[in-house]
């Protein structure tokens, strides 16, 4: 069991913190996801109701917001390499065909926008996902590297469970904590069942209001809100077989705990679990339309690019409902 007071991520879990390592083979690289199969894909088609559809991707690139950002990243930038301009400065031969073009390119942390977490992303005492060494990861992961889960793609029904409308308020504060009873009150209060093997998308506004704020303000007292810790949540991800972890914060839970611990839920869940996470998706309006006519389930869809041996790949995942 967990040690009070623990100042490491496995004391904080204990040594039997549930996992999902060798459920789907040895070799296994997509873990839970391995949940939403032809059936759970089925149910959610059968959650489409409106056929309203919604993009959950923030933008890369934009100049008046540079992409949020985990404190020590940097933003993508994308350079103009061609267009009008190299001809109208003769920088660029006329082709005699008359054609003309636009070109650019984007250098980003792969983890820098919306983006799957590759379930090697993140670990503790040693071991990936799966029981696998951690030396696995020296100049690419080899094993559970985020291009298995784009291959495989991820569809399902989802829920969002809206916790900042709930507290009526734009966005959770910094620091703030939410826990599964709170979770499951606010899925209850909305009149949403989170049944076996649904996609969870947890909204905090995080994201949403760093278009409606400073970057100062934004990083200032860095502690995103979101999912607490606890045994009880891990073991409630564990029976109800959630596949996928979706929110609208940067890495999807509480940032800090007393003792120096960062992030224990990407090892409780991602690492030991298999939970997919997705992050940094913008929430907003899809929460809209769910809380306009009382309805917080649809069908969820997603495919990070294929980037070999990489520890998240940018995503634009689509919300139908
Ligand atoms: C960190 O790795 C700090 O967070 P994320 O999962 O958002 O990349």
């Amino acid at each position: 069991m967990s040690t009070p007071n623990a100042t490491t991520i496995a004391e904080l879990l204990g040594s039997d913190s549930p996992t999902n390592w060798g459920k789907w083979g040895t070799d296994d690289e997509v873990g839970s996801l391995n949940y939403l199969d032809a059936a759970a894909v089925l149910r959610g088609v059968a959650a489409v109701a409106t056929g309203e559809v919604f993009t959950l991707q923030i933008p890369i690139g934009d100049p008046e917001h540079p992409d949020p950002v985990w404190p020590g990243r940097t933003p993508a930038v994308r350079t103009q390499l061609m267009d009008e301009g190299f001809f109208i400065r003769g920088e660029e031969p006329e082709p005699s065909d008359g054609h003309h073009w636009a070109d650019d390119k984007i250098e980003m942390y792969t983890q820098g926008s919306t983006q799957y977490d590759a379930l090697a992303h993140y670990w503790y005492d040693g071991k990936v996902w799966n029981g696998k060494p951690a030396e696995t990861t020296v100049g690419a992961l080899q094993h559970a590297s985020v291009l298995p889960i784009a291959e495989r793609g991820v569809v399902g029904r989802g829920v969002l469970i809206d916790v900042a409308r709930a507290r009526g308020v734009d966005a959770l504060a910094p620091g703030e904590q939410i826990t599964l009873d709170e979770l499951l009150a606010v899925a209850s209060a909305q009149g949403t069942t989170i049944a076996p093997r649904d996609i969870l998308l947890v909204r905090t506004g995080w994201i949403g209001s760093y278009y409606r704020t400073t970057s100062d303000e934004f990083y200032r007292d860095w502690n995103e809100p979101g999912l607490v810790y606890s045994r009880d949540l891990v073991d409630w991800f564990h029976t109800t077989e959630i596949p996928n972890l979706v929110t609208d914060t940067i890495a999807n839970e509480l940032s800090f705990y007393p003792g120096g611990i960062q992030l224990p839920l990407h090892c409780a869940l991602m690492r030991n679990l298999g939970v997919a996470f997705t992050e940094m998706c913008q929430l907003d309006d899809l929460a809209a339309a769910c809380a306009a006519d009382r309805r917080w389930e649809f069908l969820y869809t997603a495919a990070p690019l294929k980037i070999t041996g990489a520890s998240g790949a940018p995503v634009n995942p689509i919300a139908i409902r």
